[in-house]
């Protein structure tokens, strides 16, 4: 690390830690839950009073909430973009801990932006705070820290970079974590092998992806025992090295034959991290997994049951993410189902539908994201899914969803985004791949007309 930057997080966590009475305030996503679990957890250590508070977004509503808390309020993986809303609310008594892109410099405010990091793939908002829970003597949730990293995908390239890498040296050094490289599909740790590769969407697997019995057969066919002693269905960490090569280049060929993209292939391999505290065969063992439970918390509306779980709960808490992840997941299937029987409808540059109520705005974008990833949605094109703004029935929220090789052809969602909310008395913005918005509902046909010029103006330049 940057010694600037590290003397900067020296000096800053000198300062956090002379206070008392503090309030958490964090975000409800993967690296917001455990960017709060670091900081609760050092403040227990420290032996101070402290309360939190997990927000989906820090605006001009949800400020009411802190307004009047009478402590030091310490944001996590949120207020260097809120630093002008504090100012209008008169919040004073704030420390800023963020990786977002900062507003303006603050005497309060620590971020890697100002350190020529880039915080969209070299530290989160989990691994801020470790930095500053380590400056303090307290290196003991570098996996938390992980799974923060993991959640925001920032080992999206296959691997992690940077500051990050520091954490997972931290880690392994520790003994908390392992890393490896190996097939990344998702649910290795807590799936059946043969759900792991029915649920693939990233890469989508042709024959394989949401056909279970095709998978079956796929692995017989490779002459693996698909059930362990018990009788039980094994998971993918349950294979042997030469099970898990041969499942590999099966894939690989599958893939080949199937004319997708050497890019796309690559991606299938990469860093995997097991949490070697954690029981082996849950989701809490692997990264990623652990991450998707924080996660389905958020989206579900309790968000503290995740910080209690990184926290250390392993008993009632645990028991209850687990449910959450349930629901969550059944509620996942339900919007793919109805999408399916709805269709989309087609604009000259994208495609989009209109959920009328019937897919809540919590979940729409991750299912237009996994309806993507299964092909249920032509890839081909950019999808902008709507759903019902829960706070204000006459707006809609809008997900907009891309894919790598959209993004390689000159499509930003984000800007688009931006650009066709606001002159409609909305607004919206995000990254290139992965975007969203707010529109008044009796203009959504001029948005959608709007995002067809840009898109088209994208796609030329
Ligand atoms: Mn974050």
């Amino acid at each position: 690390m940057k010694k600037a930057f590290w003397d900067r997080i020296k000096r800053f966590s000198g300062d956090l830690s002379r206070e008392d009475d503090l309030l958490v305030v964090s975000h409800h996503d993967a690296d917001g839950i455990t960017a709060c679990a670091i900081m609760v957890d050092l403040f227990h250590k420290l032996g101070k009073e402290v309360d939190f508070l997990v927000l989906k977004q820090l605006d001009s509503t949800t400020i009411g909430k802190i307004v009047d808390a009478d402590k030091t309020i310490v944001f996590t993986d949120m207020g260097s973009g809120q630093l002008t809303l504090l100012k209008e609310n008169e919040i004073e008594d704030f420390y800023v801990i963020d990786h977002h892109p900062p507003e303006e410099k603050h005497e309060r405010q620590i971020n890697p932006h100002f350190y020529g990091y880039d915080g969209g793939r070299d530290v989160s908002g989990a691994g801020m705070t470790y930095f500053v829970a380590k400056a303090l003597g307290h290196e003991e949730n570098a996996h938390i820290a992980l799974v923060g990293a993991v959640g925001d995908m920032q080992d999206s390239e296959g691997r992690l970079h940077s500051l990050n890498r520091i954490i997972l040296d931290d880690g392994v050094t520790q003994g908390t974590l392992k890393v490896k490289h190996d097939l990344r599909l998702f649910g290795r740790q807590s799936r059946p092998l043969n759900h792991m590769l029915a649920y693939a969407s990233d890469p989508f697997l042709p024959g394989l992806t949401g056909n279970p019995e095709n998978c079956i057969a796929f692995l017989q066919n490779l002459g693996m025992e698909l059930t362990r002693e018990k009788g039980d269905l094994k998971s993918y960490v349950d294979l042997t090295f030469k099970e898990r090569k041969k499942l590999a280049t099966a894939l690989y060929i599958l893939l080949l034959d199937a004319n997708v993209p050497e890019f796309v292939i690559q991606d299938m391999v990469g860093e995997v991290y097991t949490l070697l505290k954690e029981e082996k065969g849950t989701e809490l063992r692997d990264g990623k997994e652990f991450a998707t439970v924080l996660n389905a918390c958020g989206r579900q509306e309790q968000p503290e049951i995740g910080v209690e779980v990184c926290l250390g709960d392993r008993d009632e808490y645990w028991r209850t993410a687990r449910g959450i992840l349930q629901d969550h997941r059944r509620m996942l299937r339900e919007g793919i189902e109805y999408l399916k029987g709805m269709g989309t409808e087609r604009m000259r540059n994208f495609d989009y539908f209109d959920s009328r109520g019937a897919i809540t705005e919590n979940i729409i974008g991750v299912v237009a994201g996994m309806a993507y990833g299964a092909r249920i949605l032509d890839p081909r094109k950019p999808v902008l899914a709507f759903a019902e703004d829960r706070d204000d029935p006459s707006f809609l929220k809008v997900s907009a969803r891309a894919n790598w090789s959209l993004v390689r052809r000159g499509i930003h969602l984000g800007n688009a985004m931006r650009e066709c909310s606001k002159p409609f008395g909305g607004d919206g913005g995000g990254h290139d791949i992965a975007a969203g918005a707010r529109v008044p509902r009796d203009r959504r046909d001029e948005f959608l007309r709007c995002v067809d010029e840009i898109f088209e103006k994208q796609l030329k330049n």
